[in-house]
């Protein structure tokens, strides 16, 4: 049978919901490797190279992550936890929730995570670059962390200001 996808709308900052904390998936099920389809097919359309589902206004721990050219090297990652974290490295970051937006975040350089795929099996990888960057990014997102969050109260003050502005004008 064909699948249907669909595109999930995506939380505009500063809407309250991205700063909810997410439960932990108790079954990888197949409502959850749904939610999964739907999500890829909304990051790749975006575009954008990470989605957490509290994004797309699920409380529950699923993001997926594609740093790769020809987008076709899905991460998912089901409850992520990091385990391991070594040196810090300062990069520049995006968010699909915050668009037009970008500024220089330090986090962990080097980190070792543990998750469940998408059939529920558990897993571990280390991660550095682009990809460490983005799993940390997308784990922010299900503890209700916009990468926002890390600035001055000035810079996100004229953040919030700008995002109302060209949502009042949409
Ligand atoms: O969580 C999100 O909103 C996704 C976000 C992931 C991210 C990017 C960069 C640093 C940290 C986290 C994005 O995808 S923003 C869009 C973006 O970076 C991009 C879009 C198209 C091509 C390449 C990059
Ligand atoms: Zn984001």
């Amino acid at each position: 049978m064909l699948s249907n996808m669909a595109l999930l709308d995506i939380l505009i900052y500063p809407d309250p919901r991205l700063h909810i904390q997410a439960r932990s998936v108790e079954r990888v099920d197949s409502r959850i490797q749904t939610l999964i389809e739907d999500m890829s097919e909304t990051m790749y359309a975006a575009p954008g190279i990470g989605l957490a589902a509290p994004q797309v206004n699920v409380l529950e721990r699923i993001i997926i992550i594609d740093i790769s050219e020809s987008k076709d090297s899905l991460l998912v990652m089901v409850n992520p936890e990091i385990i391991d974290i070594e040196g810090s490295a300062e990069q520049e970051e995006g968010c699909l929730s915050v668009p037009g937006i970008y500024a220089q975040i330090n986090r962990g350089e080097e980190i070792r995570v543990r998750a469940q795929n998408k059939e529920g099996k558990p897993f571990e990888l280390v991660a550095e670059g682009l990809l460490s960057v983005c799993i940390q990014h997308e784990i922010d997102h299900l503890n209700g962390k916009v990468f926002v969050d890390y600035l001055s109260h000035l810079k996100r003050d004229r953040i919030k200001k700008k995002m109302l502005k060209t949502q009042r004008n949409a």
